[in-house]
């Protein structure tokens, strides 16, 4: 493998946080261009106790002195609050095709208080990784310490906003907390390193689209000291950064890495518009582009982020009130063919899609900017169901697994005078080491165009097809198996050695017509086992025509090779129904099920785990000598095949009828809000007392500091009571608060209702630009203008801390009350403040906020709720204030499927409420009625119990301007399969009063 010719750019020296190293010898390191031969790509990666090498050259990452192209896809352990379903998603990516996961990691998710962190139950990041390398896929860890990601505070912990000093630079204030946070995260991530065996994770970043201070000592010092901390904590991956565009910020040599060359890779991310043509990154780039890949000469072209949806604001304004299903359809299975097919064809070789699967942004979670599902559109739904836009990942990603050649590509001569005439755009690569041609054509137009193509050794043009706003890629001259594919005007997909036989797979949409021409020194024996297929040999060449159509078999024998190849021509939709998997026994195909999860080879048998939805065939391909079968561990009677496989003798069953209740009895009602009355008893509640905050938003001139943060209330909603004692001649009271959007205030004086104020949303196209602060102005009813003690009750509900993506502490802007002043009269107010109580062990610091009955255990399961009154829904109450509802129910799921469900909540639009759902006492989400879109809220099984009793809980905030609901509350079915994995419930203490 050439190693002494390896640009073995050591370590150099130490840095003054003390350089640690593994002791294993794996270091990463830059390889020159050369060393690297095209081969293999490194097999599927594990925990294997042995030492790594992750280097790099300008072409790809190289693991184990192997290329390696990237295919990842990002999903938030965080956004799916039950352990056991990161198994399902993490076996969904791999099944499609991903080697990689991209996450993460949150700060404000794992510290509720400075000093404090919690990795345990769902925020067990040690069982995360383990489950990726268990599952075989490679991670890249992003912890931050800021990450954007439409989450509160862009991942800053609540009591961030209190504290000292400018985020995001070298203000050391802030950088002793980062130090707490990163050191609690390495010491995790340091026992899943790749490089160790320890674990999976590959890369590793540090800050997140980090423009602010690119050019000032601030921003330079703040990189280095991230870099240096992280590998003092024992961190010896590559590390990188994610530029927002292709700026060519955070290059190589751009800030101090201690005298460490050659473990830093530059990344930029991608969100162009999924309506304008894909851009070219650098690669193909016209010249003078700064960023891209031509920024940064010797690392590869990676993409951190690009983008495989959008996300949603309140509101539903960039769908159009549609909701995700729109940002589904902009950016569909043809886009990703567009967009990431161009990627490649720019020499991207480390790729993912931010998100694959987007979640849940439960309970407080998310930033403002975004409602309760982050659904994103993306490949796999928030109810973990796989959609159409698996098709082009899986393909793809099986491609780059099992055909080398993708990962060291030059830019070969155009291919142009031919295409463009036709309205096609072609970019034509070669692989210098293995002569193939790589040719990725794309349709910007609105009609399919058929074009014909001089494929590299095809001689006359070779028809081609790509439909309207589509793309392809074709290749010529890569190895399929032992022989070679001269060219085709399918897609490869992959190609693998059964046992005794080869088979390749080609695909394409259905109805395509295709010609595939494989070198053969004699004629072959050609064998059509299944759909029609026309052959013809000449000159050394077998040419296979034939129609896609589910899926056509050809068997080609002899022909100057000993081992039979076996083509399997697949349309999209069988595609993703060819499952390989590699075992240590060597490869297996599985073709039929809706999902395969696992596979093993034990001798004679092939054990098999995955899903059904419909009744489907199962068909294995594996090493020599199997003929025993068994499917999610149910032993199969199988027969072998004329296509060198073994076959189920009975289909697989689908999945059965799944009954879920009506949510339509057992309602009981109870009112709150008594800290709107006089009389109630606050005196344990939080003076506002302080005079100085740390805030962004000024103290108002003779007024304390009200902001919720400064008396350490982060969360959810936030009650106010002023006590003056002269209200003589007083007209109005203005209350000035601040919000996220569709925050809203209501108050009280003396238990009288005075109104509710709606932070107004300006422009909703521009949602993310509002300044979120406003002032409630009520009249003071006349016969309360008395000289006589007075309560006035306010309680504010905060839509959490805005993201700080440009570095201006954002985070820090002040919520909830920020200045009372009254005209006519001049009273002293002195105000105690009460937000959520301590953070539940278990649920975390983002499930509650302070309601009453939040802080008094209404939502959680076993609360004595025997005295509340029976009621039907629908409701239509007229009240100001808060109104619990809370019923159960009991699923009797059966114990094989894997059903994902849903709550359903509807009502008349022009109500005024909204609602907090507590499932078992966890914050599944807010429904704002009158807002939108979200009308169907996940309910995560292990939090759902699928086979007990579940408790329900609505808090109902309503401004008594309309008759308010709940109305039409129910369950939905938003997917089911047989199979599924096993799903542990998820602590949900409750009450036991
Ligand atoms: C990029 C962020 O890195 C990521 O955290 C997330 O916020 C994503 O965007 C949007 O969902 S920021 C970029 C689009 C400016």
């Amino acid at each position: 493998m050439g190693l002494s010719r390896r640009t073995f750019n050591a370590l150099a020296g130490t840095t003054a946080l003390g350089l640690a190293l593994g002791g294993s010898g794996a270091l990463t390191c830059a390889y020159a261009a050369q060393t690297v031969p095209t081969g293999p790509p490194p097999g599927t990666p594990g925990a294997d106790g042995r030492g790594h090498t992750i280097g790099f050259d300008h072409y790809s990452l190289v693991v184990d002195g192997r290329r390696l192209v990237v295919w990842s896809g990002e999903m938030h352990p965080f956004r799916l609050p039950s352990p056991s379903l990161w198994r399902d998603v993490l076996q969904k990516m791999r099944a499609h095709g991903y080697n990689t996961v991209s996450i993460y990691v949150s700060w404000n998710y794992h510290s509720p208080a400075p000093g404090h962190y919690d990795f345990t139950g769902i925020r067990d990041l040690d069982l995360f990784l383990r489950m990726a390398s268990e599952t075989g896929l490679y991670v890249i860890l992003r912890p931050g310490p800021y990450i954007n990601a439409e989450i509160d505070g862009g991942g800053f912990p609540g009591w961030l906003t209190a504290t000292e000093g400018r985020a995001r630079t070298a203000d050391p204030a802030y950088l002793s907390h980062v130090d707490e946070w990163l050191t609690r995260v390495n010491a995790i991530v340091a026992r899943h390193l790749y490089t160790k065996g320890g674990g999976t994770v590959l890369l590793y970043q540090i800050e997140n689209e980090y423009d602010a201070y690119v050019t000032d000592p601030a921003g330079r010092d703040y990189m280095a000291h991230l870099y240096r901390k992280v590998r003092a904590d024992g961190i010896d991956v590559p590390l990188f950064h994610n530029d927002k565009g292709r700026n060519g910020y955070w290059v190589p040599g751009s800030f101090d890495t201690g005298g460490e060359t050659g473990r830093w890779l530059y990344g930029f991310d991608g969100y162009p518009s999924p309506t304008l043509a894909p851009p070219d990154w650098g690669h193909f780039g016209a010249g003078g582009v700064k960023g891209g890949a031509t920024a940064s000469p010797r690392t590869p072209g990676f993409v951190p982020e690009f983008g495989g949806g959008w996300f949603d604001p309140w509101g539903g304004a960039w769908f159009d009130g549609k909701g995700y299903a729109e940002s589904r359809r902009l950016r569909d299975a043809a886009y990703e063919r567009r967009f990431y097919l161009t990627n490649l064809a720019n020499g991207i070789t480390l790729h993912s899609v931010y998100m694959t699967f987007g979640g849940t942004s439960w309970g407080w979670l998310p930033a403002p900017v975004v409602y309760t599902s982050y659904d994103y559109g993306a490949a796999i739904d928030e109810g973990r169901q796989p959609t159409a836009k698996l098709i082009p990942m899986h393909q793809l990603g099986h491609l780059l697994r099992h055909i080398p050649d993708f990962a060291k590509l030059d830019r070969a001569p155009d291919v142009e005078a031919n295409a463009a005439a036709d309205g096609l755009k072609a970019y034509h690569l070669t692989n210098p080491d293995t002569g193939a041609h790589v040719y990725v054509l794309r349709n910007d137009g609105d009609v399919p165009v058929a074009s014909g193509l001089p494929l590299h050794g095809a001689g006359l043009p070779v028809p081609v097809a790509v439909p309207a706003q589509d793309a392809r890629l074709l290749a010529a001259g890569i190895r399929l198996g032992r022989r070679k594919l001269r060219y085709s005007n399918a897609q490869p997909m992959l190609a693998l050695t059964a046992g005794r036989q080869e088979i390749a797979v080609l695909t394409g949409r259905s109805g395509e017509e295709t010609v595939t021409a494989l070198e053969c020194a004699s004629e072959p024996t050609v064998t059509v086992l299944e759909g029609e297929a026309e052959q013809s040999y000449a000159d050394g060449l077998l040419r296979v025509e034939a129609q896609l159509d589910g899926m056509t078999r050809v068997l080609v024998s002899g022909g100057g090779t000993s081992t039979p190849l076996l083509l399997l021509l697949a349309d999209d939709e069988t595609s993703v129904r060819l499952w390989p998997h590699d075992t240590p026994s060597g490869p297996v195909l599985v073709y039929g099920p809706a999902l395969l999860r696992t596979a093993a080879v034990d001798g004679p048998s092939v054990g098999l785990t995955g899903d059904t939805i419909e009744a489907a065939d199962l068909e294995v391909w594996g090493p020599r000598g199997i003929h025993e079968l068994t499917w999610n561990e149910r032993e199969l009677k199988a027969h072998a095949t004329s296509s060198g496989s073994l076959r189920a003798a009975q289909p697989l069953a689908g999945a059965g009828a799944v009954a879920l209740p009506a949510l339509t009895n057992g309602w009981l009602r109870k009112t709150e809000n008594p800290e709107s009355a006089p009389a109630f008893d606050d005196s344990s509640w939080t003076p506002a007392e302080k005079t100085t905050t740390h805030s962004t938003t000024p103290v108002p001139a003779g007024q304390p500091v009200l902001f919720a943060d400064d008396y350490s209330f982060h969360y959810g909603d936030v009650w106010y009571r002023g006590r003056f004692t002269d209200a003589t001649g007083a007209e109005s009271v203005s209350l000035a608060y601040s919000t996220g959007t569709q925050g809203l205030l209501m108050a009280w004086l003396d238990g009288r209702p005075l109104g509710t104020h709606r932070m107004p949303v300006p422009d909703n196209k521009t949602v993310r630009k509002g300044s979120w602060a406003d002032t409630a102005v009520f009249s003071v009813p006349e016969e309360l203008r008395t000289d006589e003690p007075h309560v006035l009750s306010v309680l504010v509900r905060r839509m959490q801390h805005d993201q700080d993506g440009k570095t201006q502490d954002t985070h820090k802007v002040a919520r909830g009350l920020t200045a009372v002043t009254f005209t006519g009269a001049a009273p002293q107010v002195s105000w105690r403040l009460q937000g959520e109580a301590a953070p539940d062990p278990v649920r975390g610091p983002q499930n509650n906020g302070g309601l009453y009955g939040e802080r008094n255990g209404w939502h959680l399961p076993g609360y004595g709720d025997g005295g509340w009154e029976a009621v039907q829904l629908p409701r239509a109450d007229r009240r100001q204030g808060v109104t619990w509802y809370r019923t159960s129910f009991r699923l009797a799921v059966d114990a094989g499927t894997d059903a994902s469900v849903g709550l359903v909540l509807d009502d008349d639009p022009a109500r005024a409420y909204r609602v907090q759902i507590f499932l078992n006492g966890w914050n599944m989400g807010q429904y704002i009625n009158d807002v939108g879109p979200q009308h169907t809220f996940v309910l995560p099984n292990g939090i759902l119990h699928t086979r007990g009793a579940n408790t329900l809980a609505l808090a109902v905030l309503s401004d008594g301007t309309t008759p308010s609901g709940p109305s039409d509350v129910r369950l939905t079915l938003l997917g089911a399969a047989a199979g599924g994995v096993p799903v542990a419930p998820v602590a949900s203490p409750g009450r036991s009063t």
